[in-house]
């Protein structure tokens, strides 16, 4: 009979008190779907589904207590009416003066008597029932004008701490060449792109600035994903870089291929025993929509993780290199298909990427706590889907964190000195 609305209340006073960041930056007042409130702002469609998902247990918690009283009711009356017969009947007899009823009377008299007593007892109950109904009606209202002041919030734009820089430009390099000195959110707004957006732009010391294009770090955003999330990008930015996200192929297509001066990706990964490495692509670029958003690049450039994007002989095939190589790949979702294989690597490996046969890099893969997972928890498929980088640790290994950012070419070794092929070290960030 009690009605679980605590919870409930506990539940949106936990909500009103979520210290807001800021969620993807762009479209904030669109009604976007995402995984979770998290800790950042929530959408109003966010709010919507919460209190659609709680409301029919609390409408049907209503309805039984309703039920219930009814029935009470109903009794009350039969048994009333049952007495009153009663009554009538005993009346008519002793008016008779027939001494042959006269037990009889007396008996039903005494029957009355019990009637009257488990009426008392059942209106003592209903009392008790409406009292428990108008605090609930009296929560149902306070939870009402709690949910009427939340959608009051909510429809505010987000307000947040967070600290958006005012320096803008066509990257995160020039951004840093127009004084920016610490690292955070900027908007960039690419050569041909229509409206700028956000990004978090990796600022050091030596004025290098590297545009941050995905981040793993605690498989806390689900990169199992279709085409337009790929597309549009999804998890979330944060000032403090504490958090996981893929910028959006639309994005990652206008930022490289904007300049005449080419850019360099760069990998960053680091495995469960904290051990760090980098790899370096020139000349990366991610080509068009209308071209599954191909991968390209030169050559590789250099690091101590080794060239997984340049495929990986696994023993399984002699053409394995080749099956696994990312170079020219065009991207494929669950949902978009486009690599090599007769299957669908990205719905097999539940992740988005430049597939190929399918792959001997996939940093979009599925977060395995701990590194090792094996083909069975890989799920029914059981191919290796795990976040991969086969020239360090195996495909049975998944990474810890990554990092893809992107920077000119004429930028990316100074002050670290790194070379091709170069120091085992990412240059100048300080790592710890
Ligand atoms: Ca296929």
């Amino acid at each position: 009979m009690a009605l679980s609305l605590l919870p409930t209340v506990a539940g949106f006073v936990l909500l009103f008190t979520l210290t807001s960041a800021q969620s993807r930056g762009d479209n904030v007042e669109v009604c976007t779907q995402v995984d979770a409130f998290g800790k950042y702002c929530p959408t109003t469609c966010g709010i919507a589904d919460y209190l659609n998902r709680y409301k029919p247990a609390m409408d049907k918690d209503l309805n039984d207590m309703e039920e219930i009283l009814d029935r009470i009711a109903n009794k009350t009356t039969g048994a009333a009416e049952k007495v009153t017969y009663m009554r009538d009947s005993a009346a008519q007899q002793t008016k008779s003066g027939s001494d042959t009823y006269y037990k009889k009377s007396s008996d039903m008299l005494n029957e009355v008597v019990r009637f009257e007593k488990s009426i008392v007892e059942q209106e003592s109950q209903i009392y008790n029932l409406q009292a428990v109904l108008e605090s609930n009606e009296k929560r149902m209202l306070d939870l009402r004008q709690l949910s009427i002041q939340l959608e009051q919030k909510c429809q505010e734009p987000c307000k947040d701490t967070v600290e958006i820089k005012t320096i803008t430009g066509k990257d995160c390099q020039e951004v840093a060449n127009k004084g920016a000195k610490t690292s955070g959110l900027y908007y960039v707004k690419p050569a041909k792109a229509t409206q700028q957006f956000l990004v978090y732009c990796e600022i050091d010391s030596f004025g290098r600035g590297f545009t941050v294009l995905q981040r793993r770090r605690d498989g806390s955003v689900d990169f199992n994903k279709d085409w337009v999330q790929y597309k549009q990008g999804f998890g979330y930015l944060s000032p403090s870089d504490t958090t996981e996200y893929w910028l959006g192929n639309e994005k990652m297509h206008l930022l490289s291929t904007q300049s005449t001066i080419p850019y360099v990706l760069r990998i960053e990964l680091t495995d469960w025993d904290g051990n760090k490495k980098y790899a370096d692509y020139a000349m990366f670029k991610v080509g068009p929509e209308a071209d599954m958003y191909r991968l390209t690049y030169a050559y590789y450039f250099g690091g101590d993780a080794g060239d997984a994007f340049g495929g990986f002989d696994f023993g399984d095939d002699p053409s394995d290199k080749s099956f696994t190589s990312h170079n020219g790949m065009q991207f494929s979702t669950s949902d978009k298909d486009n690599d090599k294989f007769k299957g669908n690597c990205a719905k097999q490996d539940g992740s988005g990427w430049w597939m190929n046969r399918c792959h001997a890099a996939h940093l979009n893969g599925k977060y395995y706590r701990g590194g090792k997972y094996t083909a069975k928890d890989a799920g029914e498929s059981g191919f290796d889907n795990g976040i991969i980088w086969a020239t360090w640790h195996s495909r049975w290994y998944s990474m810890k964190e990554t990092t893809m950012k992107m920077i000119p070419t004429n930028r990316v070794t100074d002050g670290d000195g790194q070379q091709t092929g170069g120091v085992k070290q990412f240059g100048g960030l300080g790592d710890n």
